[in-house]
């Protein structure tokens, strides 16, 4: 494909997203390798996941003193956080700061949505451009589009008939929205709707949430920031503090355990669950048993140990059913934590509808209307979660060589290497792309790690000459194999989650992280870099003539 005639501006790298992944990338490819780059974002500014995230409740469930870049040891020693848990707010204040403090914003455009990306074969250049009429090139293309950003707003028929107001969690109003003195609905239990549940609530004069998978959900126990935890045992000890969380199973420094539920008496089982109940957070589904990952007959103790907090906590017996999992094993959906969720079902102003039982079968002009009942509202919140991983992908034209689309490529699921490249995309870099174990971490541990790896590969190849590194396609199709016969073992396997694409109709169901573990998979990508970056095809010239490739045929 010849230049386009159009482009003015050539760039060493396009970023797209100014979340903590396109901050980040910016930073480390501006100021380390002194590179020329042009960030697209499509928000009025910096925060991608929390720009967009600003419904009623929301806040990370990572703890606030490892929810943070670590690439600055000034930085980690300035900001200080309010909450155990940060909470949107904040977390969108923090990274305004780092774009403020480390002069980004003058890289990147706002109001910007990126619509196409096609790699030039002739010039081995990316040409991007964007719906603000931008058209430029530029050697990297680099994503960070974050996993979870694609909003799944359920087709239920009717909704443009609808009277009153509706609202995606993933693209909350900037403005207050008011639900004092209004009939309300959530659709959707996951970890939106059960932070947002809570807290609509205590302001709607009538709450109606529509669930159709119970959850499981431990108590988060937030509370304010621990001043003594965070000036004596944190900010002094930071370097050790990353050190454990990178090389962690899920980028926090804590130790999992190695227990089997199996292995100890039913009396010392309870106890232990009890402990990390009343500790909440994550610390139950990683300090108490190893194997209720892994090994179904523990899974059933710490399932069973959950509902039986449930029908403690609910009032109604008739409502704790409902709320009670049975259909998929504990941790096979991404883990919640809550402030108050299950005790919210017993304020007189809150109903469950069970659309399990009783489907929506429309939205109607005053409500929703399910097999059994029309209900009337004047506000309804999706929580409807996301077209996880993939969705924001495909939502771009992006072409590879021979004018492949991703879309193609990628038509029976995600494929790629290291959930970093692409085959047949050169130059293209993903940051948390699926094939990666972000979304099963703390993002800005996982997120820190791809920046790192990707900015040492392009220092790699300055410096040898080459201007092009692509995935090779047995590599890739090893890793996607490898990727899932990691997940088989696990509990993932065992229900519908957007893990799967299980949410999204007619998507491939494909388990799309990495579930070995952030620590492993770091091991991994160092392993591939020292070994001269095994499996990609590295090119040079303005044609593609491979230089150096791994022992084995990539
Ligand atoms: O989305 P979800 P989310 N009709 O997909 C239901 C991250 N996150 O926005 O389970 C009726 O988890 C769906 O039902 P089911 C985190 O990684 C983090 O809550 O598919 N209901 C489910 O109940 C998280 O996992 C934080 O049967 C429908 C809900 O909607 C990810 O983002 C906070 C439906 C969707 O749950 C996504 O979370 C928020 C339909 N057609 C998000 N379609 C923190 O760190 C879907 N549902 C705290």
């Amino acid at each position: 494909m010849a230049a386009d005639p159009r482009t003015t501006t050539d760039f060493d790298a396009v970023i797209i997203g100014a979340g903590f992944a396109g901050l980040g990338m910016l930073r480390q490819l501006r100021e380390e390798l002194g590179m020329s780059i042009q960030v697209y974002e499509t928000g009025s500014g910096v925060g991608g996941t929390w720009y967009w995230n600003r419904y009623p409740g929301a806040r990370c469930d990572s703890e606030s003193y490892v929810y943070c870049f670590s690439f600055s040891k000034e930085l980690l020693q300035d900001w200080n956080w309010s909450g155990k848990y940060p909470e949107q707010p904040e977390i969108l204040s923090y990274l305004n700061h780092v774009a403020d403090r480390f002069d980004l914003r003058r890289n990147i455009q706002f109001d910007t949505r990126v619509t196409s990306a096609k790699f030039l074969e002739d010039t081995n250049r990316w040409l991007i451009e964007t719906d603000q009429g931008d058209c430029v090139t530029a050697r990297f293309l680099i994503t960070g589009i974050g996993c979870i950003s694609t909003g799944n707003i359920p087709d239920i028929p009717g909704l443009d008939s609808f009277e009153g107001d509706w609202h995606h969690t993933g693209s909350w109003p900037h403005e207050k929205v008011d639900f004092v003195g209004k009939r309300v609905a959530v659709i959707g239990t996951g970890s939106s709707g059960i932070q947002a549940i809570p807290v609509i609530a205590k302001q709607a004069k009538r709450l109606s949430v529509f669930q159709r998978t119970p959850q499981y959900s431990i108590p988060a126990r937030h509370e304010t920031v621990d001043r003594r935890f965070i000036e004596e045992d944190v900010k002094p000890n930071y370097d050790e503090i990353w050190e454990k969380a990178r090389w962690s199973r899920s980028g926090f420094p804590v130790e999992f355990s190695q227990r089997s539920a199996l292995d100890v008496t039913e009396e010392e089982r309870l106890e232990i669950y009890e402990t990390h109940w009343a500790k909440g957070g994550f610390g139950f589904l990683h300090g108490t048993f190893a194997d209720i990952r892994t090994d179904i007959r523990a899974n059933d103790t710490v399932a069973e140990f959950v509902r039986s907090k449930i029908r403690e906590i609910v009032d109604d017996p008739g409502t704790a059913e409902k709320l009670v999992p049975m259909d998929h094993p504990y941790g096979s959906k991404r883990a919640l934590i809550d402030t108050n969720y299950f005790e919210t079902y017993n304020r007189w102003n809150v109903e469950l509808v069970d659309i399990r039982r009783s489907p929506i079968r429309e939205i109607t002009p005053k409500g929703i209307r399910t097999g059994d009942e029309e209900f009337e509202f004047d506000i309804i919140v999706f929580a409807t979660g996301y077209d996880a991983m993939t969705g924001s992908f495909l939502k771009m034209d992006i072409r590879g060589r021979n004018d492949l689309p991703l879309k193609e490529k990628w038509s029976e699921g995600p494929k790629t290497y290291l959930g970093l490249q692409v085959s047949g995309f050169p130059n293209m870099f993903m940051i948390t792309g699926p094939g990666s174990p972000s979304v099963l971490c703390n993002m800005p541990v996982a997120i820190e790690q791809h920046i790192e790896w990707i900015s040492e590969f392009i220092e790699f190849l300055d410096e040898n000459g080459i201007e092009t590194a692509e995935a090779g396609i047995n590599y890739e199709s090893a890793w996607v194999s490898h990727v899932n016969e990691v997940a088989e073992p696990t509990m993932f396997m065992l229900a519908n989650s957007w893990y799967l694409g299980a949410n999204i109709p007619g998507k491939p169901r494909v388990f799309m992280p990495y579930a070995g573990g952030l620590g492993t998979y770091r091991e991994k990508c160092n392993e591939i870099a020292d070994n001269g970056y095994e499996g990609f095809i590295l090119g040079s010239g303005s044609r593609r003539r491979p230089v150096a490739t791994s022992a084995r045929e990539a």
